[in-house]
């Protein structure tokens, strides 16, 4: 049984044994929740993802995949970057938003990872809006098999944090 909690916070302070990073396809960091990762967690990060681009994701990563590194400085074994969906008007891409969730705690499970945190995935550069992805996010974390204990969802602004108290209630 997976517990889902909520924080509202900074994803960088907490103590989990893997932070889920909203990265995108380069790896190679980026702004928000991405940038706030590689800034604490420092240079291992990148040097790490660097080393996964030389390797055999050359061509970066696809989308709703998700691949795992050190976590550097921060306090956690490791960082699981995965790569959400822009939000579009016109097709629907939910499913790789989903997949974003599925193949995390995947990772997760690969790695022993017992506590996982989460932020709200797509919400912010790529526009997904928070209700919409609260219920993407909940519902698939509860719908997936895994030996992960707690999903820990840590929501930076407080509407997201609101959409997401609507669904775990
Ligand atoms: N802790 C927790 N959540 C945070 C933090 C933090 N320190 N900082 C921001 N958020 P975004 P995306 C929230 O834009 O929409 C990057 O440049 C933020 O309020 O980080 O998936 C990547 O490199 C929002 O609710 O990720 C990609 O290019 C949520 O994290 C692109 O942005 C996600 O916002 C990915 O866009």
């Amino acid at each position: 049984m997976t517990d889902i909690t909520l924080v509202q916070g900074d994803i960088t302070r907490e103590s989990v044994d893997a932070i889920v990073n909203a990265a995108n396809s380069s790896l190679l960091g980026g702004g928000g929740v991405d940038g706030a990762i590689h800034r604490r967690g420092g240079p291992a990060i990148l040097a790490e993802c660097r080393r996964l681009r030389a390797g055999h994701l050359g061509k970066g990563l696809s989308t709703g995949r998700a691949v795992a590194t050190t976590a550097g400085d921060l306090d956690a074994r490791w960082v699981i970057h995965t790569v959400g969906p822009v939000h579009s008007t016109t097709e629907d891409r939910s499913g790789l938003l989903a997949s974003c969730h599925r193949e995390s705690l995947r990772v997760a499970d690969e790695l022993g990872a017992r506590t996982v945190a989460f932020p709200a995935i797509s919400t912010g550069v790529y526009r997904w809006p928070p209700d919409d992805a609260a219920r993407i996010a909940v519902e698939t974390v509860r719908a997936t098999r895994t030996s992960v204990t707690e999903v820990r969802f840590v929501l930076f602004d407080a509407r997201v944090y609101e959409a997401f108290a609507a669904r775990v209630g």
